[in-house]
């Protein structure tokens, strides 16, 4: 199948959906309702009907506090529902840090490689350098098993632009085109609300390094802010953070709710994309002849 493109062509405001397949048995955001092959090929049905343009296949829990799993689970969990995805007419993102995962999503015809650790693993580099896919360098600090116990920074928005330009900078050393990555300041990856919410209000400074993806949808950030416990009672808070995201410069949004995101996504776009009229100082009318 032809793939898809990831990115909008220059000078146009097109966002696009990437939608959260975990392929995990305990996924904190969905319950790990999606382990199971059928369950998991259902999810990625759903996530592409509702529109998304990308879906995220992950076999390894990031949320903070969890374990790492065996690369052997890991491609048992992920292969399958990527071998169905790409069936779709969908963008194939595998969520994964493992060079040896990185090559079987690739071999199978995977699209993206979404990477919360930045191509930083032995390996990954090659592996994303070896092929024609597009890749997402996130910022994370720590590992998730302690990465929220106390994290630090003097200042969050320039360390986390320095880290994702030096990333993009090896990634263009390893023969990686700078035109297949995308960055993403990785909100809750070691970061307190503070920092998310800095980094939230400044995303515009990571679209001067490349184009930029976030996923913010029902983290703890969002619970924080509007009280809601259940991370499926976070949806609102969610697509408000989102659009706050790309009003901000964000071109792609990684969400767990497709459906809600797609159309405050439409609202926004139709938005976006008016022409504003040239300001007239106050009192004076439009006349005949008045050149616009
Ligand atoms: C896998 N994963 C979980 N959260 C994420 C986020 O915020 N960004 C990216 N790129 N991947 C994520």
């Amino acid at each position: 199948m032809k793939p898809l493109s990831l990115m909008a062509p220059a000078g146009t405001t097109r966002v696009q959906v990437m939608g959260v397949v975990n392929v995990t048995p305990d996924s904190f955001y969905d319950g790990g309702a999606f382990r199971d092959a059928g369950a998991a090929r259902a999810r990625i049905d759903r996530v592409v009907e509702e529109g998304a343009a990308i879906v995220d296949i992950g076999g390894e829990s990031t949320r903070p506090g969890a374990s790492p799993v065996s690369p052997a689970e890991e491609l048992d969990r992920v292969m399958p529902a990527i071998e169905h995805a790409v069936t779709l007419p969908v963008v194939v993102s595998v969520d994964t840090s493992r060079p040896q995962v990185m090559r079987a999503a690739i071999a199978a015809g995977a699209h993206m490689v979404n990477d919360v650790r930045a191509l930083r693993l032995a390996g990954a580099l090659e592996a994303v350098a070896g092929s024609k896919v597009a890749t997402c360098l996130m910022h994370m600090q720590g590992e998730p098993r302690t990465m929220q116990q106390d994290p630090h920074y003097d200042d969050v928005v320039g360390e986390v632009h320095r880290f994702l330009t030096d990333r993009l900078f090896a990634c263009q050393l390893a023969g990686i085109d700078r035109k297949r990555i995308l960055v993403d300041p990785g909100f809750g990856f070691g970061k307190t609300l503070e920092h998310n919410l800095a980094l939230l209000a400044q995303c515009a400074r990571f679209a001067e390094i490349a184009p930029v993806l976030v996923g913010l949808s029902r983290k703890s950030m969002i619970g924080a802010l509007t009280g809601q416990e259940l991370p499926s009672a976070r949806v609102a808070g969610s697509v408000a953070a989102a659009m706050i995201a790309v009003q901000n410069g964000a071109a792609i949004v990684r969400v767990h709710d497709v459906a809600p995101t797609r159309d405050a996504l439409a609202v926004w776009q139709a938005v976006a994309s008016q022409v504003a009229p040239k300001h007239r100082p106050a009192g004076r009318r439009a006349a005949d002849g008045d050149e616009d």
